[in-house]
């Protein structure tokens, strides 16, 4: 025993804790605690107790500890008796025996209960191996997707590795050599295989972990950290009988899998060389989805999000979204004009949204698929933002009622970083959608690159073993394996709000698509696939082997499905024309009625919710709250400034949003870092100096029956969270949600975000977006990365005519935003800021804004604005003419700056040094685009013998030079062909000044920028 203590000592010293602490209390009540007594000779006693048992002993003594009911009785008893004072050697009531010496005859049944042979030892060697056996279960349980029997076509390995790992092989185990696979074990408690039995033969215990783990479905959840997950699923796969189907079930699954096979091979036969990216080889996709859905609504869900990309879409669209067939076949018409406004996109980009009954449960269920571009995974961020702005609204605070789903190809989904980036967001509280499930159509290939080209995970699923989301690897020939993972993803959803991934594990029957020849690249795979049968007859197959169905009845589905697309090709032909808003994927019901398209809004507000929303924004929280210091100084400052009716930039933002949440306009600003503001200007967050987590959001706290503020620090991530807010603001168009960038040029890493979504949303789906991005710009010597917000990009995108001066009216400006992409800004007030906010919900439709916004600025005295800016009456300002003593005495003036953003101010600056104030005159642009034609031209008229010039601080081949000056152009050559007095202006050149051309953004050198700055600034006050 000395050596059992020493042992324990060394290796396990709180084992050796819990072992005292049993002698000791044994000891002490026994009042036998003389001093000199002797724990080693205490223990010793025991008869079981040796070296290698002891940590066997050990965890059944801590687990009796935690609950007396988790052991045997006969542990139980001997742990009593030991606490109760027994003396050594008395305690011991032989514990169960562990394992049965007695083998089974080969075949017999395993015992119905367990064998307790009461006057078999414990030797160290049954210990042994009953460690062993319960090592084995565990190993399977971890490993056992290793080996599974994954690929259809039976030749690649779906985790890129054909070893077995040598867990799973038996001879691994000390049971060894001359194992006795008949010999029974006790089953231990971390295995549900023995259903109502305790113990099982050792063939048996392989036999059916092997069934379980190693056939058709391959589980990874073991990495799982929590113990009631793990059970859980244990429990779902392990139980014996859970995958058998009654016939009702397996009916339902061929008329899907029908369904899917013959839906492709219809439209291979109508139009055999048209790209469709068809599902033939992962057919069972659309009864995967299915079961995926009517679980969900079985277990409450009323609303599906679904993200998908190009392969299979078509048919999702036809048989899970059930859209009219004919709807779909008219895409293939290519004679067919759409009847309303857009671009369109090809049909397997398309969304939609229906509502539905579900015919398994009975229930309604509205199902949207949102439209995508071709960029893989993009949409993953947008389905999640709109699946937890429905879930917001309907006060789904814990995602029972709206979810989502998210299809990915094999490819995609290891290569593309935005899987991760969004899976980071999936169990962040203002993120997370409780839960996703995802599946994967697992074809093996990427267009035609090779996993082991495409990855260097072994599994295309592995990352979500981030985010602790099971794993389900499934063969996708075995179409009720794969019903059963699905009803089971869709119950782990359900039970712990957390993601899960189906892996379809399939294959490509055609080229990546139907016009492509796999064969150049892919032949020995494609030769196994020309020879593997379609999993619908080997499905069929086998239920009419069974007697499930009958070869009659079969055939009658099949004729049935094929006549429902026979009958909707007929009526695709009669169409004549194709509509994009059949493809709207979130209609805005109700928003569009009733409202007068042509009319400009006003944005401002009454004097008093200015000072109301002023003085609560500036007051400090009430009670004990604790606030810094520094925090109480800005609050002063605030609340000084209201008093004064001034306004700075934070404060504009601050009455923007805070008189639309009065209006019942949900607000949310997400980004990083946005609760405090990166230039430390926002605090919108107040934190309790004392309190940890204790906080308090004063635009909360505004009006009864406001609206709710969300403001929220993001991941540090772009992509996936610009994709979450755009998606977000895809599903209430009577909301202001707002992303900021932590610095401009950072957007860069959501470029596809904007290029795919932002800019062309509209155009490509119909579909309008209110989303508006916040970039911080401005060149302030802080370096290529702190500097520029890529304004030209933005403009570049824009969509407006560059040549075509619109047509002057009362509606001139509201035209023009209503035909743009979106609205680019670079204000220089906070006045203009609060008004481009309210304008956005104002306007009786939707678009994007842009803004690129002030860091110095911020706290620039000179950049401030008065509430008569922004009271009732007022609006946005898109051209700040000059207002100054130029305007008054415009003869004098020699030259006309056109300018945006905040070079104005220093223009301003120099100006007045350098006494020229009375001969320039300055005019901002605040709304670069769509560009205000009309008011450029009126600035221009007013100072007609005026040079012209253009000054920015950004690099002559950025900024907003390049949008500008063919504008510019176009107005002169208008102001000359609508006045002979001016016809000399069609020749006259407005001058660029600014930084010259360059590679980077900016300098990372403080005195070359100063030098840089210098230098145009010169040259911008030069009058000759
Ligand atoms: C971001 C992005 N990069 C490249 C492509 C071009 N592309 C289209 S499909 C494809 C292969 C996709 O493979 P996988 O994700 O396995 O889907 P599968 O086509 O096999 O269903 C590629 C590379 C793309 N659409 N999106
Ligand atoms: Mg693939």
């Amino acid at each position: 025993m000395f050596r059992v203590k020493t042992l324990w000592r060394c290796a396990r010293p709180s084992a050796v804790e819990g072992y005292k602490l049993a002698c000791r209390t044994c000891s002490s009540q026994a009042g036998s605690n003389k001093s000199g007594r002797n724990y080693a000779t205490l223990a010793a006693a025991e008869p079981f107790l040796s070296g290698s048992s002891s940590v066997y002993v050990e965890e059944m003594y801590n687990a009796w500890q935690t609950d007396p009911n988790s052991v045997h009785k006969s542990w139980d008893a001997y742990f009593r008796q030991i606490s109760q004072g027994a003396p050594p050697g008395t305690a011991y009531v032989r514990p169960p025996t562990l394992a049965s010496t007695a083998t089974l005859a080969q075949g017999s049944v395993a015992p119905q209960s367990t064998q307790l042979t009461m006057t078999e030892p414990v030797t160290d060697k049954v210990i042994e191996d009953h460690l062993s056996v319960q090592t084995i279960i565990r190993s399977y349980q971890t490993r056992g997707h290793n080996v599974a029997s994954l690929d259809p076509l039976g030749i690649l390995d779906a985790d890129l590795d054909s070893a077995i790992p040598s867990e799973l092989i038996l001879e691994s185990y000390s049971l060894g050599d001359n194992t006795d696979l008949n010999r029974v074990f006790r089953l231990p408690e971390t295995t549900y295989i023995g259903g109502k039995e305790q113990s099982l033969p050792l063939k048996e215990i392989i036999n059916r972990l092997k069934t379980i783990y190693c056939d058709h479905i391959g589980i990874e959840f073991m990495f799982i950290n929590n113990r009631e997950q793990t059970d859980w699923i244990k429990q779902k796969f392990e139980t014996p009988g859970v995958l058998e189907f009654n016939d009702e079930e397996k009916r339902l699954m061929l008329a899907r899998v029908i369904r899917s096979q013959r839906f492709e091979e219809f439209l291979a036969r109508k139009w055999s060389s048209e790209k469709r990216f068809g599902l033939e080889g992962c057919e069972v996709l659309i009864p995967s989805m299915k079961t995926v859905i009517d679980s969900s609504s079985a277990l409450g869900v009323e609303s599906i999000v679904i993200g998908m990309p190009h392969r299979g879409r078509l048919n999702v669209l036809a048989n899970v979204c059930r859209k009219p067939l004919e709807k779909i076949f008219c895409q293939f018409d290519s004679k067919l004009k759409a009847e309303d406004e857009g671009s369109g996109d090809v049909k397997y980009h398309l969304g939609m949204s229906v509502e539905r009954l579900n015919r398994v449960t009975n229930k309604q269920i509205k199902i949207a698929v949102v439209a995508n571009p071709s960029h893989l995974e993009a949409v993953n961020p947008v389905v999640q933002g709109k699946t937890r702005a429905e879930q917001f609204y309907r006060g789904d605070t814990d995602g029972k009622k709206v979810m989502s789903i998210l299809l990915h190809g094999d490819a995609a989904f290891s290569g593309q970083g935005v899987v991760y980036e969004t899976m980071h967001l999936s169990d962040l509280p203002a993120y997370t959608t409780h839960g996703t499930v995802h599946i994967v159509a697992n074809n093996q290939i990427g267009f035609t690159t090779d996993p082991r080209s495409s990855r260097s995970s072994p599994y295309c699923t592995d990352v979500a073993r981030v985010v602790n989301a099971p794993i389900f690897h499934v063969n996708a020939d075995d179409p009720l394996a794969v019903a059963y993972v699905s009803k089971v993803a869709a119950e782990w959803r359900a039970t712990f709000a957390k993601d899960v991934v189906i892996d379809l594990v399939s294959y490509r029957r055609n080229g990546h698509n139907e016009i492509d020849e796999p064969m150049f690249t892919q032949p020995l795979m494609y030769k196994q696939i020309a020879k593997t049968p379609t999993v619908l007859a080997q499905f069929s197959e086998k239920l009419m082997a069974s007697g499930t169905v009958t070869q009659e009845e079969y055939e009658y589905e099949v004729n049935k499905y094929d006549k429902i697309c026979e009958e909707a090709y007929m009526l695709a032909k009669k169409e004549i024309s194709v509509s994009n808003k059949d493809w709207l994927d979130s209609p805005w019901e109700g928003f569009f009625d009733n409202r007068e398209a042509m009319v400009l809004p006003k944005t401002g507000v009454e004097e008093d919710v200015l000072q109301h929303v002023g003085t609560v924004f500036s007051s400090p929280p009430p009670g004990d709250f604790v606030i810094h210091g520094g925090l109480k100084r800005i609050l002063k400052s605030h609340m000084q400034m209201v008093n004064e009716r001034s306004v700075d930039w934070a404060l504009g933002e601050a009455l923007a949003f805070g008189s639309l949440l009065k209006e019942g306009i949900h607000v949310r600003l997400s980004g990083q870092d946005v609760e405090r503001g990166t230039f430390s200007h926002r605090h919108h967050v107040l934190h309790n100096q004392l309190v940890d987590k204790d906080t308090h959001i004063c635009l909360n706290h505004l009006y009864k029956g406001q609206a709710p503020y969300t403001v929220v620090n993001s991941s540090l991530s772009e992509y996936g969270v610009l994709g979450f807010e755009l998606g977000y603001a895809l599903t209430n168009p009577n909301s202001l949600i707002l992303w900021e960038a932590q610095f401009g040029d950072f957007s860069n890493t959501a470029q596809c975000v904007i290029d795919q979504f932002i800019s062309s949303g509209q155009a490509k789906w119909v579909r309008q977006n209110g989303i508006v991005l916040l970039l911080p710009h401005g060149y302030e010597g802080m370096g290529p990365e702190h500097s520029s917000a890529r304004l030209e990009r933005f403009l570049q995108m824009s969509n407006d005519d560059p040549e075509h001066f619109p047509k002057e009216s009362e509606d001139f400006e509201i035209q023009q935003l209503h035909e743009i992409n979106w609205f680019v800004g670079n204000l220089t007030t906070p006045a203009n800021y609060f008004h481009a906010l309210r304008r956005q919900i104002a306007l009786p439709f939707r678009k994007p804004l842009v803004l690129m916004t002030p860091k110095s600025l911020l706290r620039l005295p000179e950049a401030r604005s008065s509430f008569d800016e922004m009271v009732e009456g007022t609006g946005f300002v898109r051209m700040y003419p000059e207002q100054g003593l130029p305007s008054e005495n415009p003869k004098a003036v020699k030259k006309l700056i056109f300018c945006t953003g905040k070079v104005y101010y220093d223009l301003v600056k120099e100006r007045e040094k350098l006494d020229l104030v009375d001969k320039i005159a300055i005019a901002r642009i605040e709304q670069i685009s769509p560009f205000p034609f009309d008011l450029v031209k009126d600035e221009m008229l007013r100072y007609p013998g005026a040079r012209m010039a253009w000054v920015q601080e950004e690099h002559k081949n950025m900024g907003a030079w390049f949008y500008v000056e063919p504008r510019m152009r176009t107005v002169l050559r208008k102001i000359a062909a609508t006045d002979q007095a001016n016809e000399k202006m069609a020749s006259k050149k407005v001058e660029y000044i600014g930084r010259y051309p360059s590679a980077a953004t900016a300098t990372g050198n403080k005195s070359k920028h100063l030098w840089e700055f210098g230098e145009f600034m010169k040259h911008a006050m030069q009058m000759n």
